[in-house]
């Protein structure tokens, strides 16, 4: 960071803007006062002293709390005024602002009007008499200027803003003008001319010199967008929707995908490793060299390989890059070969475990394809807020529903989704298991329940043994029985038993002896646990009526075939893999699984394409242990996680953010306190970088070539092709993977580029079965991996170990099994409803903590990430908490008002 020289009585304008920026800066040059401009905190903060008679910060777009900037700028100068600009009319946040220490506050919006007076009241009585006279003067100036540089930018870009500009449009134009700022790190020069071509309506300057590359938006986000990526002069100026083979599939994607100019050329970006030389999190750090940050990390790992094993040194990883080398696979082969324990976030589990178990082996998620949500005549949004966490597959609902698709919402509060439901039910949090439950009672009770499909395509026929919960097989059956010992057998309505093949008409229900052994059907075990939720019942625990179950049932049933779009609010809480099965299995004994128009899941039908390519197949090393981070405090406290001894010292972060997004922020800093050696690899100075001891600086995925196929609800795999250099001394994640094996000379197949790793995922039989070359990626970009159309468990056949959509499980296994008791009685079936532990009404600490919190997945942002990107951050510049009007109104909580929220 360079020195600013400070002269006497200056003032900083802090404004990322480029041309708000340059707009002010003229008119303090037009008024004398000495000007300096700032680009980021840190800049901010060195050039405030003494001298500093005023600073203009532009609240918004600092990555801190402006309350600890104002803190540490009044701590520098205790006389300093400042003048806040904020996005936003609202009363009680420009309060907020006033007693945090700003001396005026102007909305950006109305700075032409506001700014001026703003500057004049505060330094008016400073030594700036003449320049405030001469800041009068030239307030007439100022909106003439912002009139001059919106007709300069209107011309020069076929008139885009020039029309349309006046006061209601400064927000636009300088959202504009902050893609512009992007650009300019790496491309001084005519930025305005060359940086303009952003969001749709830069369609219209985007020119034939641009060069486009194919690439993926991989944020983890549910949609996975291809990209065309628009580069001019080596520079990335624009993002656009790339064409599918799909026409289907084709045509949006959402504001974070038109902003990663903003994130290329964030300022936040890591530059060059650093060295960490102030305690933990003082963000005091030292450049240094790649080789010192290797050297130092590795001969770190190896003093305490000595001393405490391989399994001491963990790999903490998540959804910042899903690209098929540089993310998932590269760090899969260096855990592997370092033998390093995964210390797994505990996100999304319920969901990813128990589906696998009841619709499928081999994929995560069990669903159609999303196109086929047309053929629905009724869809479930359960737990889901499509419209912020699903913006690529929200339309496909919405077409489905003008297509006379009755769509009902299961949610704990009025999301927006809601607003657009034909039914909104409202669950109270944690308890849908007991919903779904109860909906499967009445559809038992009225006979409205699918026995044809039970027959075939479930468990349910399977005669389950009461000496040890397994199905009846062959060869339990003794002498009678000839072929494979390992066949489960059925009951025919004539008491015959023999294979499924053999007996059209098996039995559901009943309990028999069969070669003096017990048997039930799985059928009647699953009756049996829903038995004890009838409306009635359900209605004290899930506080949906009586009647809204049974109705929900109707129409869920009588509107068949209908689909069930589950998302993660089922996950949120303690056992949620209970809320899965429950709600599986209603789709199950209702018959909506396996056919047009009939799903139940994600709707990311991901395919074992990536499981069986080949490329996991390294043979070198074996990985160490998992462990939950839920249970580190008895990990670092035992050096066990349960039987499994580890004793963790030292952490490698790699595209997550788990200061940022792990449960327990509390818990997360005590982890890393205890460990020696912390390493955060991210493209951002994120809130685990600020708490590493050295932070490698990631390349964007734009900067590197990638293959990519994963969390998203597209059929298909992209090419990814490098379109930019890594910016600064980024390096891409399969190098900084490979520096550190080629460190301790260890993964000598580790030794290739990411063009020949692409070239040996292509080579691996998943890819073949399919047609998929590397020459065909490169022509096409993206090739389709599943059967058009694609339905999960066509003609009732399902990829689980049964062979069948499974609501009884022979072998329920916990997602971490680390020598823990656990009923496996318990486990084989949908619920025996268990409360949150903590956010539940019978709870006596709810007295104190009356409120459940639900954590959106905002659309401006995925999780932790875009949280920099100045267009996202002027439409959503700040936390918003919602809370029921009911709740609020005794609280004298009024809309706009600033609240704390703890625990
Ligand atoms: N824009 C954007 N999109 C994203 C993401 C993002 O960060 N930003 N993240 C992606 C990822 S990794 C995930 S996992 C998904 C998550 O996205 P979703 O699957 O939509 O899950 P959540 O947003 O966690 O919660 C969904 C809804 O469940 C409700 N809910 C909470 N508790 C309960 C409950 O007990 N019962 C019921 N019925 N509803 C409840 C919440 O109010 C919320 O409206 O989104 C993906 N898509
Ligand atoms: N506060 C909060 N907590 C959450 C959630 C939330 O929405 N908000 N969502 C929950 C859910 S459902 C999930 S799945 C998890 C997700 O948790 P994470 O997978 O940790 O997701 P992100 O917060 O997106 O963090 C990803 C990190 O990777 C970095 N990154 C991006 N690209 C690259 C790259 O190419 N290389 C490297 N090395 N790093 C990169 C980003 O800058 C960011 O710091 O979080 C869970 N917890
Ligand atoms: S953030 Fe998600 S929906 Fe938006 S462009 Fe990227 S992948 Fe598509
Ligand atoms: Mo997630």
């Amino acid at each position: 960071m360079s020195e600013i020289e400070v002269k006497s009585y200056t003032v900083v304008v802090a404004i990322p803007h480029r041309w708000l920026r340059q707009v002010v800066e003229r008119i303090f040059s037009s008024a004398r006062v000495d000007c300096v401009c700032v680009e980021n905190s840190d800049e901010l903060y060195q050039s405030i002293d003494e001298n500093t008679a005023l600073t203009i910060v532009d609240v918004f777009s600092y990555s801190q709390y402006y309350r600890d900037i104002f803190t540490e700028l009044k701590q520098r100068n205790a006389g300093l005024s400042i003048v806040a600009l904020v996005s936003a009319s609202n009363r009680s946040y420009q309060y907020e602002l006033t007693t945090a220490g700003a001396s005026a506050i102007v909305v950006k919006e109305n700075a032409d009007e506001e700014l001026i007076p703003a500057l004049v009241q505060v330094l008016q009585d400073r030594e700036f008499n003449d320049a405030v006279a001469r800041l009068m003067e030239s307030q007439k100036q100022f909106i003439t200027l912002i009139k001059e540089e919106v007709n300069l930018m209107g011309k020069e870009n076929g008139n885009i803003f020039g029309k349309r500009f006046g006061r209601r449009s400064f927000l636009k134009g300088s959202a504009a003008a902050a893609a512009i700022a992007g650009v300019a790190v790496a491309s001084p020069g005519n930025v305005v001319k060359k940086a303009l071509a952003v969001g749709e309506e830069a369609a219209a300057v985007s020119t034939s010199e641009d060069q486009i590359f194919s690439g993926a938006c991989r944020s983890g986000c549910n949609g996975g967008c291809l990209l065309k990526l628009h580069v001019r002069d080596e520079k990335l100026v624009k993002t656009s929707f790339g064409e599918l083979p799909d026409e289907e599939y084709n045509k949006r994607i959402c504001l974070k995908g038109l902003s990663h100019v903003q994130r290329v050329y964030d300022s936040n970006r890591l530059k060059y490793p650093l060295k960490r030389v102030g305690t933990r999190g003082s963000g005091e750090w030292e450049q240094i060299s790649w080789d010192e940050a290797i050297t130092t990390i590795t001969d770190k790992w190896q003093e305490l390989w000595k001393d405490y094993g391989q399994s001491s040194v963990a790999l903490i990883t998540g959804s910042g890059n899903l690209g098929g080398v540089h993310g998932g696979n590269a760090l899969a082969w260096l855990r592997k070969a370092l033998g390093m324990t995964k210390i797994d976030n505990a996100t999304d589990a319920a969901i990813i475990s128990f589906s696998a178990k009841a619709l499928g082996t081999s994929a995560a998620y069990n669903s159609n394809e999303l196109l086929d949500m047309q053929n629905a005549k009724c869809i479930i949004s359960w737990g889901n807020n499509l419209t912020e966490s699903n913006l690529q597959s929200w339309r496909f609902v919405a077409n489905a529903k003008e297509k006379g698709a009755k769509l009902i919402v299961i949610d704990t509060i009025y999301t927006t989704t809601a607003s657009k439901a034909d039914k909104f039910v409202s669950v109270r949090p944690g308890t849908d298991a007991v919903l779904a439950m109860s909906m499967m009672n009445v559809a038992i009770a009225e006979d409205l329940i699918d026995k044809e499909f039970i027959k075939s395509s479930t468990v349910g026929p399977f005669l389950v043994k009461e000496s040890d919960g397994k199905f009846l097989r062959l060869s339990d059956l003794g002498q009678l029985a000839e072929g494979d010992p390992d066949s489960i057998v059925v009951r025919g309505q004539d008491g015959k038993i023999g294979l499924p093949t053999e007996i059209a008409d098996p039995v559901i229900s009943g309990t028999y002896t069969v070669n003096e052994l017990k048997v039930t059907t799985a059928f009647d075990l699953l009756k049996g646990r829903v038995a004890d939720y009838p409306p009635e019942k359900a209605q004290e625990i899930c506080d949906v009526p009586a009647d809204t179950i049974r109705e929900l049932l109707h129409i869920y049933v009588e509107n068949s075939p209908s689909t069930i779009f589950m998302g993660y609010g089922l996950d949120h809480y303690v056992n949620g893999h209970y809320n899965v099965m429950s709600v599986m299995a209603l789709a199950m004994i209702t018959g909506n699984l396996g056919k047009r128009g009939a799903s139940c899941g994600c709707l990311l039908p991901i395919d074992a394409f990536w499981a069986n390519s080949g490329v996991y197949g390294m043979s070198e090393g074996t990985p160490g242990p998992t462990v939950s981070i839920l249970h580190m405090e008895d990990v670092l406290d035992n050096g066990k996680f349960g039987d499994i001894p580890v004793t963790l010292k030292s952490l490698f972060i790699s595209s997550s953010n788990p200061i940022g997004n792990a449960a327990n922020y509390n818990k997360i800093l005590e982890m890393i306190d205890r460990m020696e050696l912390v390493v955060v690899s991210d493209i951002t100075m994120s809130d685990s970088a600020q708490y590493a001891d050295i932070v490698l600086p990631a390349a964007h995925w734009f900067e590197a070539n990638d293959i990519f196929g994963a969390y998203s609800p597209n059929p298909y795999v992209y090419l990814q092709e490098k379109a930019l250099e890594p910016l600064y001394e980024s390096k891409p994640d399969f190098e900084i993977c490979k520096m550190i094996t080629q460190k301790l000379g260890l993964a000598k197949e580790y030794n290739i580029t990411d063009m020949e790793f692409i070239e040996k995922y292509l080579d691996g039989p998943g890819a073949k079965a399919k047609g998929i070359t590397l020459e065909s990626m490169k022509k096409n970009k993206a090739a389709r991996v599943l059967p058009k159309p694609f339905v999960h468990g066509e003609g009732g056949v399902f990829p689980t170990t049964t062979g069948r959509a499974q609501f009884y499980l022979e072998q329920p296994a916990p997602a971490y099994d680390y020598g823990q008791d656990w009923d496996v009685e318990k486990e084989r079936l949908p619920v025996l409803f268990e409360p949150p532990t903590e956010a539940w009404h019978e709870n006596p600490l709810f007295k104190k903590y009356p409120f459940v919190l639900v954590q959106e997945h905002t659309r401006w942002r995925t999780h932790t990430q875009w949280g920099h990107a100045p267009w996202l951050r002027e439409l959503d510049p700040e936390p918003i908490v919602k809370i029921n009007p009911l709740d609020a109104e005794p609280r004298g909580i009024k809309n706009g008002d600033i609240v704390r929220v703890f625990n």
